[in-house]
């Protein structure tokens, strides 16, 4: 089972007439942060647009995901837009890390402040998508029955946004509710007093757990992996750096697409200075890492990933900080059975995504939680009463699924894209997703991915990277404009190229070892391959600009059409 099966999807039955919408010359999917942006930036151009959104309202993955405790864990002075001076001014976040309900705010203040909603279809999904090599446009079907012909697709269809539910057998037999945090509903679910059970400790997990141990009559935590996790710390936004970003709010977020990520970390004030930036964790002695680590654990979020340069690439270095946060765990957690349960040791240290937590460790002291280990003993089955594990049945009211996502190729592999000649995408990318630059495919002309496979993508802060897709694309489509062209493909050279790029940027990295999302290895039978380009925002940035100055080589740009549409 997959998808968002066990909510309100309307599918198209094949016998609903389909109704052609007026052709267009964009289409563009998704009306998350990236389509909105889309919006915003290719209406300048005076090109035709049409959005299709398959939710109700704008937000993707902050539509969605709005489950208790759905958090960025990137600062929300850092986690905006950039492309407008007044929005960066006069948006005002109250959290250091801002919650699920206050992004979906933004980002529905956005589309109202910039008007963006007139050229979008809601609750509307793409189905199809089809090229025509004769008269070099797309044409895409819709689940609501609709038809229409673009010259130009953008995919902002989002990384994580296929979810996945594991085939469990008797799924469909629970007599309860059963809910996914990837779909959770608006209008909230009634947890509190209610025998609760989670499947998931993921991102999602993790921070959803705390949220409902405290309204549930009883929460049983059903874990397969653990994960590793830092303390947020969230709280009101900090006065000072509030006083330094806002001193210059569009420098600071322009300064963010400099960086690595996208994201500049601050580092605290109070870190001993024996700190130094730029040095092996090999290098320091154990006082000195101690020092240093406590510190950044204290002052909460990822600048703890930052204290040292190899923790992900040199497996020492790995070790040594996966024991310190093991001391943490057992720290935190009374009973000592539980703490080595919860003790990450098959993945090294944030070579998953790692996660940010508030009170996360902490909530399995409380008497009302309880902790199922998977890996002991799996689960046998889903009965009407609950989840069955071993010959022990935990009986639930609710079952909730935080059971992730077919990461960053999922999403388009769920739309049926069919290119040159016919070929289809999931064909194409049977072992693995290619592509030049995470932006084009070979073969697949004038469809453009956002942030897709093969770009920084989901290891960056995701407006800033979605901010440099979109102007990149705008760019390259006033280009074909100006210069009165039809049509721009990657080569397959170009691509190939790209892919050994991608595969070199992992090579010393230790994200190759761990059965993550970024590794596909959550999926069954899902290739095995780095699916987001590991080396770096800047850099990639910088290079996709110097391709779009040098006139798009690795591209190729046709003046008219390929072929004449036959008669
Ligand atoms: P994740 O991080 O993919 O986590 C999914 C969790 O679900 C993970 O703990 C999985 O265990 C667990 N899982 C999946 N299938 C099963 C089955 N069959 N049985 C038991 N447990 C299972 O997804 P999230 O939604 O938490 O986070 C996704 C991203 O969203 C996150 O990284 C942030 O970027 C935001 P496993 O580890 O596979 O053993």
């Amino acid at each position: 089972m997959e998808g968002r099966e066990i909510t309100d999807i309307k599918r198209s039955d094949g016998d609903t007439p389909q109704e052609t919408l007026p052709a267009t010359d964009v289409v563009i999917i998704g009306a998350g942060f990236g389509g909105l942006y889309a919006h915003q930036r290719l209406r300048q151009l005076g090109l035709t647009l049409q959005g299709f959104e398959a939710a109700p309202g704008v937000g993707g993955t902050w539509y969605w995901n709005a489950y208790p405790g759905a958090r960025c864990d990137v600062e929300s002075l850092d986690y905006c837009y950039s492309f407008s001076d007044e929005l960066l001014e006069e948006w005002e976040w109250s959290e250091r890390f801002a919650t699920q309900p206050e992004i979906l705010r933004y980002a529905n203040h956005v589309a109202d402040r910039f008007d963006l909603r007139h050229d979008i279809a809601f609750d509307t999904r793409i189905t199809s998508c089809t090229f025509d090599d004769a008269t070099n446009r797309w044409t895409l079907e819709t689940d609501t029955g609709k038809c229409i012909s673009a010259r130009f697709v953008i995919a902002a269809t989002g990384c994580l946004s296929a979810p996945i539910l594991p085939d469990i057998d008797g799924i469909e037999s629970f007599a309860g509710t059963i809910v996914q945090t990837s779909a959770w509903p608006h209008d909230g679910v009634e947890l509190a007093g209610k025998r609760v059970g989670i499947i998931g400790t993921g991102s999602s997990g993790i921070q959803t757990i705390p949220v409902i141990a405290q309204s549930a009559a009883h929460l049983t935590v059903f874990q397969r992996t653990p994960n590793f996790s830092l303390p947020a710390r969230n709280g009101p936004v900090s006065p000072e750096k509030l006083a330094r970003v806002k001193a210059d709010y569009p420098a600071y977020a322009r300064s963010n697409k400099l960086t690595p990520a996208a994201y500049q970390v601050s580092v605290p004030s109070d870190l001993p200075e024996i700190w130094s930036p730029g040095r092996s964790a090999l290098d320091a002695s154990d006082e000195e890492r101690s020092a240093i680590w406590d510190t950044l654990w204290n002052a909460g979020g990822t600048g703890f990933t930052y204290s040292y340069t190899d923790l992900t690439t040199n497996a020492d270095s790995n070790q040594l900080v996966a024991e310190y946060v093991h001391g943490k765990i057992r720290d935190i957690v009374d009973d000592p059975e539980t703490a080595e349960k919860l003790c990450p040791k098959t993945n090294p240290f944030g070579t998953k995504r790692l996660c940010l937590d508030s009170d996360y460790f902490a909530t399995f002291n409380r008497p009302n939680v309880s902790l199922v280990d998977l890996r002991a003993t799996p689960i046998t089955r889903i009965t009407a009463d609950g989840v069955e594990v071993g010959e022990t049945v935990h009986s639930l009211d609710v079952l909730i699924f935080a059971t992730g996502f077919d990461a960053m190729t999922g999403p388009l592999l769920r739309m049926n894209v069919k290119g040159v000649g016919g070929t289809s995408l999931n064909e194409e990318w049977a072992d693995g997703p290619h592509n030049y630059l995470g932006l084009m495919v070979a073969g697949f002309p004038n469809l453009f991915s956002v942030t897709g496979p093969g770009s920084p993508s989901v290891l960056t802060n995701m407006i800033p990277s979605v901010e440099q897709h979109i102007d990149w694309i705008a760019d390259c489509l006033e280009h074909l404009v100006a210069h009165g062209l039809e049509r721009i493909e990657a080569t397959p050279t170009a691509q190939e190229e790209w892919g050994e790029e991608v595969r070199r940027a992992a090579s010393h990295s230790l994200f190759l070892k761990a059965d993550s999302w970024y590794m596909g290895a959550n999926v069954p039978g899902k290739p095995r391959v780095i699916l987001p380009y590991m080396g770096g925002f800047s850099n990639y940035a910088e290079r996709c600009e110097e391709i779009a100055r040098g006139g798009y080589p690795g591209f190729t740009l046709s003046a008219a059409l390929v072929h004449e549409p036959s008669a």
